[in-house]
């Protein structure tokens, strides 16, 4: 069968916030702003996405799962469970797709829990602290991953 050429992206708790508040840290586009961005990212290489956000966990758990029946790989910026979440850690292990995380700050320079990030060893592509274009480089990067393994 061939790989499926559609992404999810995923955004985690409280990122429905972007464009609203502390703009010093996030910058000043909104979640739609960052969907659009990551899809035409996507599209220029002939891929999909289809995005979810949200504040649940099991929520985020769900749509991870249910990615393996039409996704080729997993674009994700975990919010504040980057730092606290073995499940969502264990979800993201257990579908066994490509993922690419990112965060939009820096958060190398910012509070030290911020430092550890539960995804990091399951993801193979790492973007941080490039504000919201950095998901054009998760999502092009991730996408070399995929096109290269089929390749290969
Ligand atoms: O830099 C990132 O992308 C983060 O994943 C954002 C998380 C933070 O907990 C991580 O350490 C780094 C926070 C997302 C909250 O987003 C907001 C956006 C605008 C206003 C308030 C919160």
């Amino acid at each position: 069968m061939t790989a499926p050429r559609r992404l999810l992206l995923v955004n985690g708790p409280n990122l429905n916030l972007l464009g609203t508040r502390e703009p010093d840290i996030y910058g000043s586009s909104t979640l739609a702003d960052v969907e659009q961005l990551a899809g035409d990212a996507a599209a220029a290489r002939g891929f999909d996405i289809r995005a979810v956000q949200s504040n649940h966990e099991g929520v985020l758990l769900d749509a991870i799962h249910e990615a393996r029946a039409d996704c080729a790989g997993i674009v994700i910026n975990p919010g504040g469970l980057t730092h606290t979440s073995v499940v969502l850690r264990d979800a993201l292990s257990g579908v066994a797709l490509p993922v690419a995380e990112v965060h939009i700050s820096d958060v190398r320079a910012r509070e030290s829990f911020r430092h550890h990030s539960y995804v990091a060893d399951v993801a193979v592509v790492h973007v941080v602290g490039e504000g919201v274009a950095g998901y054009r480089t998760a999502v092009t990067r991730l996408i070399d991953v995929i096109v290269g393994a089929a390749d290969g």
